[in-house]
């Protein structure tokens, strides 16, 4: 199996592609010289991040959901690259508060996304004979707040998932790499607290976070590096912002 698109390049498959990281992701590694591939739920919003990159394909995509991971996997005949970045988080309630139906919808994204695009897409990353495994995963899965019992049980879930394959590829030649940023200016928030654009806005007042392309660049830093170069992981986080629960904000 060859792991080259048509066009000769590389195949690069980035999921939650139609916004924030996935979206900058998709771009930088298509300047990188990938034929990329871009996976997520809302058809049009992805078409659009894919008409503005030269080559990209929108492929329709719920990590959530294990037959379309099945078809959207059965649609790309060769892999390079995996960038695991579909999830987030969902609220912010306190545990004595917790909504399960959120905490699952965050389990499935995060941890069962991630197992199932990977499990499906790891013969191909071994076929290229050069895979590489990228997951978006968080300061929040080892630095902790109230509030985020959920995203951090999801991501740190997702960091032992990358922990292990990493071991279990030892061998084969595939390398693993977890990116977790810290506070990342995106639809992140505006997701979290269920589209209230003032809650979203209040979590980045006063400071400079990091942006989606801050991010991108990481990844194509590490899908540029030699065959024989893991970068296992990059710990990424805004000046203003020394642990997840310290940030420095100015005053308006
Ligand atoms: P955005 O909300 O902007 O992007 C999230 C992306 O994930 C969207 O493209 C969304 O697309 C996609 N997505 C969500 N659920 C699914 C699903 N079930 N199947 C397929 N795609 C899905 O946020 P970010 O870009 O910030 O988030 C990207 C990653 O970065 C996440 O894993 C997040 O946890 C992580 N992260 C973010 C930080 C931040 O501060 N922003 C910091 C640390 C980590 P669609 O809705 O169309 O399916
Ligand atoms: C996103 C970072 O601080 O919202 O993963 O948990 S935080």
């Amino acid at each position: 199996m060859s792991s080259f698109a048509p066009d000769g390049r590389s195949t690069a498959v980035v999921t939650g592609a139609s916004s924030g990281i996935g979206a900058a992701t998709a771009r930088r590694l298509a300047e990188a010289g990938f034929s990329v591939v871009l996976g997520a739920r809302r058809s049009d919003r992805l078409a659009a991040v894919a008409a503005s990159i030269p080559g990209a394909r929108a492929l329709p995509l719920d990590v959530a959901d294990p037959e379309s991971v099945e078809a959207f996997c059965a649609a790309v005949p060769a892999c390079s690259v995996l960038v695991n970045n579909a999830g987030g988080a969902l609220g912010l309630e306190e545990i004595a508060l917790a909504d399960e139906a959120k905490w699952r919808q965050m389990w499935e994204t995060n941890v069962m996304g991630t197992l199932r695009m990977t499990k499906a897409l790891l013969p191909k990353l071994v076929a290229s004979g050069d895979g590489l495994v990228v997951t978006i995963g968080s300061v929040a899965a080892f630095e902790r707040y109230a509030g985020g019992a959920g995203y951090h049980a999801a991501k740190a879930a997702e960091r032992a998932l990358t922990e292990v394959l990493r071991i279990e590829l030892l061998g084969q030649p595939v390398r693993v790499t977890e990116i977790d940023p810290g506070m990342v200016e995106t639809e992140f928030s505006l997701v979290r607290f269920g589209g209230d654009a003032d809650a979203a806005a209040a979590v980045y007042a006063g400071v400079v976070p990091l942006t989606a392309d801050d991010i991108a660049q990481c990844v194509a830093f590490v899908a540029t590096r030699p065959s024989h170069v893991d970068i296992d992981e990059l710990v990424v986080r805004p000046r203003d912002q020394a642990r997840v629960h310290l940030v420095h904000r100015r005053p308006d």
